[in-house]
Protein backbone atom coordinates (compact mmCIF):
# COMPACT_ATOMS: atom_id res chain seq x y z
CA UNK A 1 0.00 0.00 0.00
CA UNK A 2 1.18 3.17 -0.61
CA UNK A 3 2.79 5.27 2.03
CA UNK A 4 0.62 8.17 2.29
CA UNK A 5 -2.47 6.08 1.85
CA UNK A 6 -1.49 4.16 4.80
CA UNK A 7 -1.10 7.67 6.94
CA UNK A 8 -4.41 8.69 5.82
CA UNK A 9 -5.69 5.22 7.11
CA UNK A 10 -3.57 5.65 10.60
CA UNK A 11 -4.88 9.69 10.70
CA UNK A 12 -8.21 8.61 9.90
CA UNK A 13 -7.92 5.94 13.14
CA UNK A 14 -6.86 8.26 15.51
CA UNK A 15 -9.42 11.07 14.63
CA UNK A 16 -11.84 8.59 15.06
CA UNK A 17 -11.00 7.75 18.00
CA UNK A 18 -10.87 11.04 19.54
CA UNK A 19 -14.27 11.70 18.62
CA UNK A 20 -14.95 8.26 20.32
CA UNK A 21 -13.09 9.55 23.62
CA UNK A 22 -14.13 13.25 23.69
CA UNK A 23 -17.15 13.52 21.61
CA UNK A 24 -16.10 15.93 18.95
CA UNK A 25 -13.99 15.68 16.53
CA UNK A 26 -10.38 17.44 16.92
CA UNK A 27 -9.47 20.48 15.22
CA UNK A 28 -6.97 20.87 12.64
CA UNK A 29 -4.04 22.84 11.54
CA UNK A 30 -2.15 23.30 9.21
CA UNK A 31 1.60 25.08 9.36
CA UNK A 32 3.38 26.10 6.87
CA UNK A 33 7.45 26.76 7.00
CA UNK A 34 9.75 27.78 4.71
CA UNK A 35 13.67 27.45 5.58
CA UNK A 36 15.14 30.96 5.11
CA UNK A 37 18.58 29.16 6.70
CA UNK A 38 19.84 27.76 9.18
CA UNK A 39 17.65 25.82 12.01
CA UNK A 40 15.69 28.29 13.38
CA UNK A 41 12.48 28.16 10.73
CA UNK A 42 12.11 24.46 11.33
CA UNK A 43 13.31 24.56 14.83
CA UNK A 44 10.52 26.56 16.01
CA UNK A 45 7.65 25.47 13.09
CA UNK A 46 8.83 21.55 14.77
CA UNK A 47 8.51 22.67 18.77
CA UNK A 48 4.85 24.44 17.98
CA UNK A 49 3.63 21.48 15.80
CA UNK A 50 4.82 18.64 18.65
CA UNK A 51 3.23 21.48 21.56
CA UNK A 52 0.03 21.82 19.71
CA UNK A 53 -0.69 18.12 19.33
CA UNK A 54 0.60 16.90 22.19
CA UNK A 55 -0.89 19.00 24.88
CA UNK A 56 -3.96 20.47 22.37
CA UNK A 57 -4.63 17.28 21.02
CA UNK A 58 -5.21 19.07 17.55
CA UNK A 59 -4.40 16.85 14.01
CA UNK A 60 -1.20 18.82 12.89
CA UNK A 61 0.03 18.90 9.37
CA UNK A 62 3.23 20.62 9.00
CA UNK A 63 4.69 21.48 5.71
CA UNK A 64 7.98 22.34 5.22
CA UNK A 65 10.45 23.32 1.87
CA UNK A 66 13.52 21.89 2.91
CA UNK A 67 13.79 18.18 4.69
CA UNK A 68 17.56 18.49 5.15
CA UNK A 69 17.45 20.92 7.59
CA UNK A 70 15.00 19.26 9.14
CA UNK A 71 16.69 15.87 9.43
CA UNK A 72 19.57 17.70 11.07
CA UNK A 73 17.33 18.73 14.20
CA UNK A 74 14.89 15.51 14.28
CA UNK A 75 16.86 12.70 12.98
CA UNK A 76 13.50 10.40 12.45
CA UNK A 77 12.60 12.86 9.03
CA UNK A 78 12.78 10.91 6.08
CA UNK A 79 14.00 12.58 3.20
CA UNK A 80 12.23 10.68 0.09
CA UNK A 81 8.78 10.85 1.37
CA UNK A 82 6.12 13.39 0.48
CA UNK A 83 4.08 12.54 3.49
CA UNK A 84 5.14 10.89 6.87
CA UNK A 85 3.83 10.52 10.26
CA UNK A 86 6.48 12.31 12.91
CA UNK A 87 5.43 11.95 16.79
CA UNK A 88 1.87 12.31 15.86
CA UNK A 89 2.17 15.31 13.41
CA UNK A 90 1.66 14.44 9.73
CA UNK A 91 4.52 15.99 8.17
CA UNK A 92 4.71 17.15 4.37
CA UNK A 93 7.19 17.65 2.07
CA UNK A 94 6.34 21.49 0.49
CA UNK A 95 7.46 21.49 -3.04
CA UNK A 96 6.20 24.31 -4.51
CA UNK A 97 3.29 26.73 -5.22
CA UNK A 98 1.27 24.71 -6.85
CA UNK A 99 -1.73 22.62 -6.64
CA UNK A 100 -5.20 22.11 -6.45
CA UNK A 101 -7.11 22.20 -3.09
CA UNK A 102 -10.75 21.49 -2.31
CA UNK A 103 -12.11 22.95 0.99
CA UNK A 104 -12.18 19.89 2.79
CA UNK A 105 -8.54 19.55 2.49
CA UNK A 106 -8.29 22.99 4.29
CA UNK A 107 -7.47 22.89 7.70
CA UNK A 108 -9.56 24.77 10.68
CA UNK A 109 -7.04 26.78 11.81
CA UNK A 110 -3.83 27.78 9.11
CA UNK A 111 -0.58 29.39 10.27
CA UNK A 112 2.17 30.42 8.16
CA UNK A 113 5.34 31.66 9.47
CA UNK A 114 7.19 34.59 9.03
CA UNK A 115 5.44 35.23 5.76
CA UNK A 116 5.81 32.27 4.21
CA UNK A 117 3.25 32.77 1.18
CA UNK A 118 1.20 29.97 1.16
CA UNK A 119 0.28 28.45 -2.08
CA UNK A 120 -2.47 30.43 -4.01
CA UNK A 121 -4.56 27.16 -4.81
CA UNK A 122 -4.82 26.69 -1.06
CA UNK A 123 -5.67 30.51 -0.53
CA UNK A 124 -8.41 30.21 -2.89
CA UNK A 125 -10.08 27.46 -1.24
CA UNK A 126 -9.83 28.39 2.36
CA UNK A 127 -11.65 31.46 1.00
CA UNK A 128 -14.31 28.88 -0.28
CA UNK A 129 -14.48 27.31 3.50
CA UNK A 130 -17.53 27.83 5.60
CA UNK A 131 -16.53 28.62 7.99
CA UNK A 132 -13.38 30.17 6.82
CA UNK A 133 -10.27 28.60 8.48
CA UNK A 134 -8.79 30.98 11.08
CA UNK A 135 -5.63 32.05 9.34
CA UNK A 136 -2.46 33.32 11.05
CA UNK A 137 0.91 34.94 10.81
CA UNK A 138 3.34 33.71 12.94
CA UNK A 139 6.09 36.75 13.10
CA UNK A 140 9.70 36.57 14.65
CA UNK A 141 10.60 37.51 18.10
CA UNK A 142 11.73 40.65 19.25
CA UNK A 143 11.56 42.88 22.28
CA UNK A 144 10.93 45.95 20.36
CA UNK A 145 7.94 48.13 21.57
CA UNK A 146 6.34 48.62 17.95
CA UNK A 147 5.44 44.59 18.02
CA UNK A 148 2.65 45.47 21.07
CA UNK A 149 0.96 47.44 18.72
CA UNK A 150 0.80 44.91 15.75
CA UNK A 151 0.23 42.08 17.81
CA UNK A 152 -3.01 40.14 16.54
CA UNK A 153 -3.76 43.11 14.24
CA UNK A 154 -6.09 41.91 11.09
CA UNK A 155 -4.71 41.74 7.38
CA UNK A 156 -7.64 41.37 5.12
CA UNK A 157 -7.12 39.64 1.80
CA UNK A 158 -6.82 41.74 -1.32
CA UNK A 159 -9.53 39.56 -3.48
CA UNK A 160 -11.19 37.06 -1.07
CA UNK A 161 -13.17 37.81 2.01
CA UNK A 162 -10.55 36.22 4.34
CA UNK A 163 -8.43 38.15 6.85
CA UNK A 164 -5.25 37.14 8.23
CA UNK A 165 -4.35 37.89 11.66
CA UNK A 166 -0.67 38.65 12.93
CA UNK A 167 0.90 36.74 15.92
CA UNK A 168 3.56 37.89 17.69
CA UNK A 169 5.90 36.39 20.10
CA UNK A 170 7.19 38.36 23.18
CA UNK A 171 8.58 39.62 26.73
CA UNK A 172 5.15 40.55 28.06
CA UNK A 173 1.45 40.32 28.14
CA UNK A 174 1.09 42.57 25.39
CA UNK A 175 1.84 39.71 23.12
CA UNK A 176 2.35 35.90 22.32
CA UNK A 177 4.81 35.10 24.95
CA UNK A 178 7.40 32.39 24.22
CA UNK A 179 7.33 29.05 23.27
CA UNK A 180 7.61 26.61 26.44
CA UNK A 181 6.06 23.23 27.04
CA UNK A 182 4.13 22.35 30.16
CA UNK A 183 5.68 19.60 31.09
CA UNK A 184 9.88 21.63 30.45
CA UNK A 185 10.23 22.81 33.58
CA UNK A 186 9.73 19.62 35.52
CA UNK A 187 11.95 17.58 33.03
CA UNK A 188 14.71 20.59 33.60
CA UNK A 189 14.43 20.33 37.29
CA UNK A 190 14.78 16.35 37.40
CA UNK A 191 17.45 16.54 35.56
CA UNK A 192 19.93 19.51 36.90
CA UNK A 193 18.88 17.87 40.37
CA UNK A 194 20.30 14.07 39.21
CA UNK A 195 23.97 14.44 38.68
CA UNK A 196 24.48 11.03 37.26
CA UNK A 197 21.76 11.57 34.85
CA UNK A 198 24.11 14.91 33.95
CA UNK A 199 27.01 13.06 33.63
CA UNK A 200 25.56 10.19 31.51
CA UNK A 201 24.46 12.46 29.09
CA UNK A 202 27.67 14.59 29.24
CA UNK A 203 29.83 11.25 29.00
CA UNK A 204 28.35 10.33 25.77
CA UNK A 205 30.59 12.63 24.00
CA UNK A 206 33.58 11.90 25.66
CA UNK A 207 33.74 14.43 28.32
CA UNK A 208 35.91 13.40 31.28
CA UNK A 209 35.52 13.99 35.20
CA UNK A 210 37.65 16.47 34.91
CA UNK A 211 36.11 18.20 31.72
CA UNK A 212 32.58 17.56 34.04
CA UNK A 213 34.05 19.51 37.08
CA UNK A 214 35.29 22.50 34.49
CA UNK A 215 33.11 25.97 33.61
CA UNK A 216 31.25 23.87 30.85
CA UNK A 217 30.37 26.53 28.05
CA UNK A 218 28.23 25.56 25.33
CA UNK A 219 28.94 27.48 21.98
CA UNK A 220 26.47 28.25 19.16
CA UNK A 221 27.03 31.28 17.39
CA UNK A 222 27.00 32.60 13.75
CA UNK A 223 30.52 32.59 12.31
CA UNK A 224 30.67 36.51 12.33
CA UNK A 225 31.21 36.04 16.03
CA UNK A 226 34.81 36.58 17.58
CA UNK A 227 35.30 33.39 18.89
CA UNK A 228 38.93 33.36 18.28
CA UNK A 229 39.58 35.86 21.04
CA UNK A 230 36.95 34.56 23.41
CA UNK A 231 39.11 31.29 22.97
CA UNK A 232 42.82 32.99 23.11
CA UNK A 233 40.79 34.61 26.87
CA UNK A 234 39.89 30.96 27.85
CA UNK A 235 43.51 30.04 26.98
CA UNK A 236 44.12 32.35 29.58
CA UNK A 237 41.49 31.88 31.88
CA UNK A 238 42.56 31.51 35.98
CA UNK A 239 40.19 28.25 36.04
CA UNK A 240 39.35 25.56 32.95
CA UNK A 241 36.83 25.86 30.52
CA UNK A 242 35.23 23.15 28.56
CA UNK A 243 33.96 24.85 25.62
CA UNK A 244 31.64 21.97 23.98
CA UNK A 245 30.67 23.28 19.69
CA UNK A 246 28.44 21.21 17.84
CA UNK A 247 29.52 20.41 14.25
CA UNK A 248 29.60 23.01 12.05
CA UNK A 249 29.11 25.99 14.44
CA UNK A 250 32.51 28.56 14.41
CA UNK A 251 34.21 26.12 12.59
CA UNK A 252 37.19 28.34 11.44
CA UNK A 253 37.79 29.48 14.72
CA UNK A 254 37.73 25.75 15.94
CA UNK A 255 39.48 24.02 13.24
CA UNK A 256 42.04 27.15 14.26
CA UNK A 257 42.19 26.12 17.88
CA UNK A 258 41.64 22.33 17.22
CA UNK A 259 44.10 22.13 14.17
CA UNK A 260 42.21 19.32 12.74
CA UNK A 261 38.78 18.93 11.16
CA UNK A 262 36.36 20.23 13.60
CA UNK A 263 34.42 16.82 13.37
CA UNK A 264 32.81 15.30 15.91
CA UNK A 265 34.61 13.98 18.85
CA UNK A 266 37.50 16.05 18.32
CA UNK A 267 38.80 17.67 21.10
CA UNK A 268 42.51 19.81 22.21
CA UNK A 269 43.49 21.13 24.74
CA UNK A 270 45.54 24.10 25.23
CA UNK A 271 46.38 26.26 28.40
CA UNK A 272 43.49 26.42 30.58
CA UNK A 273 40.96 25.63 27.44
CA UNK A 274 39.48 22.54 25.88
CA UNK A 275 37.66 22.59 22.68
CA UNK A 276 35.58 19.80 21.87
CA UNK A 277 33.32 19.04 19.47
CA UNK A 278 29.73 17.59 19.34
CA UNK A 279 27.62 16.06 17.32
CA UNK A 280 24.72 18.20 16.15
CA UNK A 281 22.01 16.70 18.56
CA UNK A 282 18.15 16.10 18.12
CA UNK A 283 16.51 18.92 19.14
CA UNK A 284 15.22 17.88 22.59
CA UNK A 285 18.85 16.46 23.62
CA UNK A 286 19.81 20.64 22.74
CA UNK A 287 18.01 21.24 25.72
CA UNK A 288 20.00 18.73 27.83
CA UNK A 289 23.03 20.21 26.65
CA UNK A 290 21.94 24.03 28.10
CA UNK A 291 21.11 22.51 31.31
CA UNK A 292 23.68 21.06 31.80
CA UNK A 293 26.28 23.44 31.02
CA UNK A 294 27.15 26.84 33.44
CA UNK A 295 27.01 29.19 30.62
CA UNK A 296 25.33 28.92 26.79
CA UNK A 297 26.00 31.26 23.76
CA UNK A 298 23.01 31.01 21.86
CA UNK A 299 21.53 32.66 18.90
CA UNK A 300 19.09 33.52 16.53
CA UNK A 301 15.94 32.81 17.98
CA UNK A 302 14.67 29.18 19.19
CA UNK A 303 18.09 28.39 21.24
CA UNK A 304 17.79 31.89 22.58
CA UNK A 305 14.50 31.55 24.11
CA UNK A 306 15.76 27.83 25.24
CA UNK A 307 18.65 29.33 26.88
CA UNK A 308 15.82 31.62 28.82
CA UNK A 309 14.04 28.42 30.37
CA UNK A 310 17.86 26.71 30.97
CA UNK A 311 18.01 28.86 34.33
CA UNK A 312 21.49 29.43 33.27
CA UNK A 313 23.40 32.25 32.17
CA UNK A 314 23.47 32.71 28.36
CA UNK A 315 24.97 34.97 25.58
CA UNK A 316 23.08 35.81 22.74
CA UNK A 317 24.40 36.06 19.49
CA UNK A 318 21.51 37.64 17.65
CA UNK A 319 21.03 36.93 13.71
CA UNK A 320 22.83 39.93 12.04
CA UNK A 321 20.29 41.80 9.86
CA UNK A 322 20.46 45.31 7.42
CA UNK A 323 21.59 48.44 8.21
CA UNK A 324 22.72 46.97 11.86
CA UNK A 325 18.55 46.84 13.03
CA UNK A 326 20.42 43.67 14.87
CA UNK A 327 21.58 46.03 17.63
CA UNK A 328 18.38 47.87 17.94
CA UNK A 329 16.74 44.11 18.53
CA UNK A 330 19.74 43.33 20.88
CA UNK A 331 19.37 46.68 23.37
CA UNK A 332 15.84 46.55 23.32
CA UNK A 333 16.04 42.96 24.55
CA UNK A 334 18.86 43.86 27.04
CA UNK A 335 16.86 46.70 28.24
CA UNK A 336 13.71 44.26 28.98
CA UNK A 337 16.20 41.35 30.41
CA UNK A 338 15.89 41.68 34.48
CA UNK A 339 18.77 39.40 34.47
CA UNK A 340 21.41 41.73 32.70
CA UNK A 341 24.33 42.45 34.60
CA UNK A 342 26.35 45.22 33.46
CA UNK A 343 29.28 43.06 32.64
CA UNK A 344 26.87 40.66 30.53
CA UNK A 345 25.79 44.06 28.69
CA UNK A 346 29.45 44.46 27.89
CA UNK A 347 30.31 41.29 26.66
CA UNK A 348 26.85 40.99 24.77
CA UNK A 349 27.68 44.55 23.06
CA UNK A 350 31.41 43.27 22.24
CA UNK A 351 30.20 39.54 21.27
CA UNK A 352 27.64 41.20 18.54
CA UNK A 353 30.04 43.63 17.26
CA UNK A 354 28.29 46.99 18.81
CA UNK A 355 31.79 47.39 20.57
CA UNK A 356 35.07 46.45 20.90
CA UNK A 357 37.71 45.94 23.65
CA UNK A 358 41.16 45.37 23.59
CA UNK A 359 41.13 43.59 26.92
CA UNK A 360 39.14 40.19 26.36
CA UNK A 361 40.69 38.57 28.97
CA UNK A 362 39.58 41.32 31.92
CA UNK A 363 36.07 41.19 29.76
CA UNK A 364 35.74 37.27 30.04
CA UNK A 365 36.55 37.59 34.13
CA UNK A 366 34.46 40.45 34.92
CA UNK A 367 31.60 38.56 33.34
CA UNK A 368 32.64 35.19 34.81
CA UNK A 369 32.42 36.87 38.31
CA UNK A 370 28.70 37.78 37.71
CA UNK A 371 27.80 34.12 36.41
CA UNK A 372 25.66 33.29 40.04
CA UNK A 373 24.09 36.66 40.35
CA UNK A 374 23.34 36.40 36.82
CA UNK A 375 21.48 32.72 37.09
CA UNK A 376 19.74 33.83 40.00
CA UNK A 377 18.16 36.66 38.74
CA UNK A 378 17.26 34.40 35.64
CA UNK A 379 14.84 32.71 37.76
CA UNK A 380 13.24 36.02 38.57
CA UNK A 381 12.78 36.36 34.37
CA UNK A 382 11.96 32.90 34.06
CA UNK A 383 8.72 33.30 36.40
CA UNK A 384 8.25 36.47 35.14
CA UNK A 385 7.76 34.99 31.15
CA UNK A 386 5.81 32.08 32.62
CA UNK A 387 3.12 34.91 33.89
CA UNK A 388 2.42 35.18 30.39
CA UNK A 389 1.66 31.76 29.75
CA UNK A 390 3.04 29.80 26.69
CA UNK A 391 2.43 30.79 23.31
CA UNK A 392 0.91 27.84 21.88
CA UNK A 393 -2.01 27.89 24.53
CA UNK A 394 -2.02 32.16 24.23
CA UNK A 395 -2.78 31.33 20.04
CA UNK A 396 -5.35 29.27 20.92
CA UNK A 397 -6.99 31.57 22.87
CA UNK A 398 -6.88 33.93 20.62
CA UNK A 399 -7.76 31.74 18.10
CA UNK A 400 -11.03 31.31 19.98
CA UNK A 401 -11.94 34.47 19.89
CA UNK A 402 -11.47 35.28 16.49
CA UNK A 403 -13.90 32.61 15.53
CA UNK A 404 -16.55 33.75 18.54
CA UNK A 405 -15.84 37.22 16.89
CA UNK A 406 -17.34 35.50 13.89
CA UNK A 407 -19.80 33.56 14.34
CA UNK A 408 -21.19 36.99 16.26
CA UNK A 409 -21.08 38.38 12.79
CA UNK A 410 -22.20 35.73 10.91
CA UNK A 411 -25.65 36.04 13.50
O1 LIG B 1 19.84 28.20 13.39
P1 LIG B 1 19.44 29.58 13.76
O2 LIG B 1 20.39 30.63 13.45
O3 LIG B 1 18.09 29.86 13.09
C1 LIG B 1 17.43 31.03 12.68
C2 LIG B 1 17.47 31.20 11.22
O4 LIG B 1 18.69 31.80 10.85
C3 LIG B 1 16.29 32.02 10.78
O5 LIG B 1 16.31 32.35 9.43
C4 LIG B 1 16.14 33.23 11.62
O6 LIG B 1 14.91 33.77 11.30
C5 LIG B 1 16.13 32.86 13.07
O7 LIG B 1 17.30 32.11 13.43
C6 LIG B 1 16.00 34.04 13.98
O8 LIG B 1 19.15 29.65 15.36
P2 LIG B 1 17.94 29.17 16.28
O9 LIG B 1 16.74 30.01 16.07
O10 LIG B 1 18.47 29.12 17.63
O11 LIG B 1 17.61 27.69 15.82
C7 LIG B 1 18.46 26.61 16.04
C8 LIG B 1 17.65 25.34 16.21
O12 LIG B 1 18.51 24.21 16.12
C9 LIG B 1 16.95 25.24 17.54
O13 LIG B 1 15.67 24.66 17.38
C10 LIG B 1 17.83 24.31 18.35
C11 LIG B 1 18.33 23.40 17.27
N1 LIG B 1 19.58 22.71 17.56
C12 LIG B 1 19.58 21.33 17.65
O14 LIG B 1 18.51 20.70 17.54
N2 LIG B 1 20.75 20.69 17.87
C13 LIG B 1 21.94 21.34 18.04
O15 LIG B 1 22.98 20.68 18.23
C14 LIG B 1 21.91 22.76 17.95
C15 LIG B 1 23.21 23.53 18.14
C16 LIG B 1 20.73 23.41 17.72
Amino acid sequence: MEKSLRLNIVNKRKMDLQVHQTGRPPATLALFCKVVDNFGDIGICWRLARQLQQEHSIAVTLWVDDLPSFQRICPEVQLALEVQDIASVTVRHWRDQDGLFSPDDIADIVIEFFACNIPPGYIEAMAKCNPRPVWLNLEGLTAEQWVEGCHTLPSPHPSYSLAKHFFFPGFNDKTGGLLRESVLDQQRLAFQADPAAMSAFLSQFGLSQADMDATKVSLFCYPHAPVKDLFDAWQQAAAPVVCLVPEGVAKDAVEKFLGTPAKAGASVRDGALTVRVLPFVPQQDYDKLLWACDLNFVRGEDSFVRAQWANKPFVWHIYPQDENLHHVKLRAFLNTYTAATDNLIALSHVWNGMSETQDWSTLWQDFQTDLPEIANLSITWQEKMTSIGDMTSNMLKFVSAIRLASTKDTV
